[in-house]
């Protein structure tokens, strides 16, 4: 696989997007009253009439607004939603602006298969690290998303199908994530909820029930919702280390899930269990859209587990001491760590590869120290996820595999964000 990227790497720079169809390319100037909505909207101000610079090259070059209102006439927003992905598939990957996400989003962009709309909650951010990973220009657009708001996620999903207009999603990758293993007290997302579950499952959870409807349109469609084996408490990683993720009976969603109440369970705010409860709400909610969604929309639903990559910025928190010594660690005794750009390629491999075209599955990499004992009565192998493994269809934890539970997590919460 890494051949592929390397390879289609060349040729996605060498290839200058392509000739303009039309000679003439449009865009419409907005006006904002104070509460960002379109006031007035101005006659076009940007005519351009090229032969030799491509329609995508006028396009990108046109900095989208953070908020795009369009009028309601599919004429306008035709022309706005413009900018020409040609054969490319169109994937929308959250959290581009660092770790995982960013170098998957460069994989991607680099295979020339892929126009990759990086949705992040600081865009000038995700420029400035997309220019940085040498991303091809016009391979890629940065769009704002911030998680921890559902009107942002509303936002988002109305800007994106202003700007790619008719054309559906190919893929979505929901990665983004936040981890606060050492807050005494939880902070609140805008809608109340524990940031942890908020961010990286809420938001998620209507992103993909916004968009289901849209890449039905498209063939061979994929969402990947990024899980881990911390998640998981059929592994060394999520089984032996404290804490535990526990769902309960779903206390805490029953309530509201709003502040005051922070956990799922509904037991006190404990943040490095949050981050575990929302992983383990990630992957039911891949199995949950498949059993809903995947015969009738053909959308393929997966989720992975990259390996440990013990550099990012997800351990922020972390004492300085742990974020030195938990990259060794991972090497040198659990064999699970695996590097940025590696774990990248793996998620980009989710959603690129034929083979991993089949829905419901748990991508795993075999990479590093086998997981042994009871962690494998069944026999199937489980990888730690160490670099250089090979990808593997993983067998999730029965709490995880719980339909009752992931039936209840979804109907709560599909109440919780207001869905209903
Ligand atoms: P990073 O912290 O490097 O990346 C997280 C990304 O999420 C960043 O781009 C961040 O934006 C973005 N993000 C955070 N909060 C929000 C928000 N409110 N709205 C929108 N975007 C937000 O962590 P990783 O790359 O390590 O994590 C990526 C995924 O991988 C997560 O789902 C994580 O659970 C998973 N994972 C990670 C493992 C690891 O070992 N690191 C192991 C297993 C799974 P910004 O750049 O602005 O901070
Ligand atoms: Mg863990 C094969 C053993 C294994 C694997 C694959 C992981 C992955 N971890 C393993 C074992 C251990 N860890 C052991 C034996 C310990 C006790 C020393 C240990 C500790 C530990 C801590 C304190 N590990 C951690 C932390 C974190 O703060 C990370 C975490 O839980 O974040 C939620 C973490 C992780 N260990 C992993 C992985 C992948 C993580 C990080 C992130 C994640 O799940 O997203």
């Amino acid at each position: 696989v890494r051949f592929i990227f390397v390879a289609a790497a060349f040729l996605a720079s060498s290839a200058a997007a392509f000739a303009p169809a039309a000679s003439q390319v449009r865009t419409q100037r907005f006006t904002f009253s104070e509460n960002n909505h379109v006031q007035q909207i101005a006659t076009p101000y940007f005519t351009a009439t090229s032969t030799t610079t491509s329609l995508a090259d006028m396009l990108t070059q046109t900095e989208l607004p953070e908020k795009i209102y369009l009028p309601e006439d599919k004429e306008s927003a035709k022309v706005l939603g413009g900018l020409k992905i040609g054969t490319r598939k169109l994937t929308v990957i959250t959290g581009a602006s660092s770790g995982l996400g960013l170098n998957c989003a460069a994989a991607l962009s680099k295979t020339g298969r892929h126009f990759v709309v990086m949705a992040c909650r600081d865009v000038e951010k995700g420029k400035a690290v997309a220019k940085e990973m040498n991303m091809p220009e016009n391979s890629y657009v940065v769009m704002k998303l911030e998680l921890g708001s559902l009107q942002s996620v509303r936002d988002f999903v109305f800007n994106l199908k202003a700007f790619k207009s008719a054309r559906p999603v190919n893929n979505l990758i929901c990665n983004a994530a936040v981890y606060k293993p050492t807050d005494p007290e939880p902070a609140w997302t805008d809608d109340g909820f524990e940031q942890s579950m908020g961010i990286n499952h809420f938001g998620h959870f209507l992103l993909v029930n916004l968009l289901v409807d849209d890449m039905s349109k498209s063939k061979d469609a994929r969402v990947c919702i990024v899980g881990s084996i911390t998640g998981n408490t059929n592994t060394v990683g999520g089984g032996l280390v404290y804490p535990q993720a526990d769902l309960g009976n779903l206390q805490g969603f029953e309530k509201g899930a709003k502040q005051p109440i922070a956990m799922a369970d509904g037991k006190p705010f404990f943040g490095a269990k949050a981050y575990k409860d929302s992983k383990v709400c990630n992957m039911m909610t891949v199995s949950e859209l498949h059993r809903r969604y995947h015969e009738s929309t053909g959308i393929s639903f997966s989720s992975m587990y990259p390996g440990c990559i013990a550099e990012t910025a997800l351990f922020r928190e972390k004492r300085p001491w742990f974020r030195k010594a938990f990259p060794w660690f991972m090497k040198y005794v659990t064999g699970g760590y695996v590097g940025m750009e590696e774990a990248g390629q793996r998620l980009a491999q989710v959603v690129d590869d034929p083979q991993c075209a089949k829905s419901d599955v748990y991508w795993s990499w075999n990479g590093g120290a086998q997981t042994v004992g009871r962690w494998a009565e069944d026999g199937k192998p489980r990888g730690a996820g160490g670099s250089g493994g090979e990808i593997f269809e993983n067998a999730q934890s029965d709490a995880v595999r719980d339909r009752k539970t992931a039936m209840k997590m979804w109907e709560l919460s599909v109440k919780a964000c207001g869905m209903t």
